[in-house]
């Protein structure tokens, strides 16, 4: 239903994203799209409280423009076109580059190079760059806005940087950790390890290295129904999972408890379903909101694992492509010590475009008027809503 479209190059003139399948009526202005680009910005990285961001996040402040797809303030139901302009492009336009010849192992440099016979490795590198998550967040934030008007909210905290993580959270509701991660530098909601994540990143930075983490991504408000268990491409955990392996330098993503089902004998990896007050009630939520690719009413929680990013100053083992090429090391480019808070806002964008997507699957409607009546009937949950016969019946007749 929804399709997001970027384009533009980390240090070109500006990206661009395109969004289309949002409703019309959706209020919409460019002061919608700024908290999440300020959000993914955070931190300077040279300064202390250090996040690990790259001193880039200095030079730019980003800031989408809408292009098209709104008219006096609402959506039309066409596409919707942002531009957010690179502050650093001034720095570039004119300039002869010196070239890349030694590819950094775990970027997309020497793939990119061999697959699109590129003659220099800053090619790949300008469109592989996080720097596009910058258009992907601004699109998305319109995906926000509309599930705001579902009260459907998206957030997530930092579990893990490098070695450390965070303390036991269990008394510590959803809710309260995805709120204390909005006041804190690295998006952490447990003070104490924020403060050795810090001493971390430090001592990564002082290092020449580069620290990668775990991500918790939460949507509150979902109502059930959302995928289908008919189809695997139509399950919304194959979905979430498309779109946030889609992030730069993610490698795992884990739906509710995740990796740590498989350790568990069956009977205590399953969330009991409970009768209270003539309503369907889950007591635990291991499977984070999705049974057989449908949501089920409860959270959605997913984890993501980011990979260390790969410019690092310590110098890695590489090939100079020069001449006859020889064995080299990696020449330092500047780039983040540490993306993951930044990454966080990041798959929060992409949960929030897929919840959207899904709504509106199943909803339809070309309004916001049509969405609103429509994700209503959504919100089901009492023993009433279901008419389960009990009467045997056969469904596949003998052939005759
Ligand atoms: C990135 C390298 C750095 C980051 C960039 C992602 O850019 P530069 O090479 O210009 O210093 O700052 O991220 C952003 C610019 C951004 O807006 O997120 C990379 O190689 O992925």
């Amino acid at each position: 239903m929804l399709r997001v479209t970027t384009a533009g190059e980390s240090h070109g003139p500006a990206l661009i994203a395109i969004l289309e399948g949002v409703p019309a009526g959706l209020a919409l202005e460019e002061g919608d799209i700024l908290p999440d680009l300020e959000r993914r910005q955070t931190g300077s990285g040279i300064a202390k409280p250090y996040t690990g961001a790259s001193p880039r996040m200095k030079m730019e402040s980003d800031h989408a423009r809408i292009l098209g797809g709104v008219l006096a303030g609402k959506t039309t139901g066409a596409p919707i076109a942002l531009l957010i302009e690179n502050a650093d492009h001034a720095k570039w336009r004119g300039r002869a580059v010196e070239a890349m010849t030694v590819p950094r192992p775990g970027h997309a440099d020497w793939a990119a190079a061999l697959k699109y016979d590129y003659d220099d490795f800053r090619i790949g590198l300008e469109r592989a760059s996080a720097r596009e998550t910058a258009a992907r967040v601004a699109a998305c934030a319109v995906c926000r806005k509309l599930l705001e008007q579902l009260q459907v909210t998206v957030g997530s905290y930092v579990a893990r940087i490098g070695r450390t993580t965070v303390g036991a959270l269990e008394d510590v509701s959803l809710a309260e950790r995805l709120d204390r991660a909005e006041s804190s530098a690295l998006r952490c909601p447990d003070p104490s390890a924020e403060k050795d994540m810090q001493a971390e990143i430090e001592q990564a930075m002082q290092a020449g290295e580069t620290l990668g983490g775990v991500i918790e991504l939460a949507a509150l408000g979902v109502p059930p129904g959302l995928g289908s268990h008919v189809q695997w491409n139509q399950k919304l955990s194959a979905r979430l999972g498309a779109a946030l392996f889609g992030i730069q330098a993610i490698k795992a993503v884990e739906i509710g408890d995740g990796e740590s089902l498989a350790a568990l004998p069956g009977t205590q990896a399953q969330d009991a379903i409970r009768l209270h007050d003539e309503r369907i009630q889950r007591p635990t939520n291991h499977a984070g909101g999705i049974e057989a690719g449908i949501s089920n009413g409860e959270p959605i929680r997913v984890r993501i694992s980011m990979k260390p990013i790969a410019t690092t100053i310590a110098k890695q083992p590489s090939v100079d492509f020069r001449a006859a090429g020889e064995e080299a090391e990696t020449a330092y480019e500047r780039s983040d010590f540490c993306a993951v808070p930044r990454a966080a806002i990041v798959g929060e964008a992409m949960m929030c475009f897929v919840l959207a997507d899904a709504i509106l699957e199943t909803c339809g409607g070309d309004t916001m008027r049509d969405l609103l009546e429509r994700f209503a009937g959504l919100r089901r949950g009492k023993i009433s809503d279901l008419h389960i016969s009990s009467e045997p019946k056969i469904f596949w007749p003998a052939s005759e």
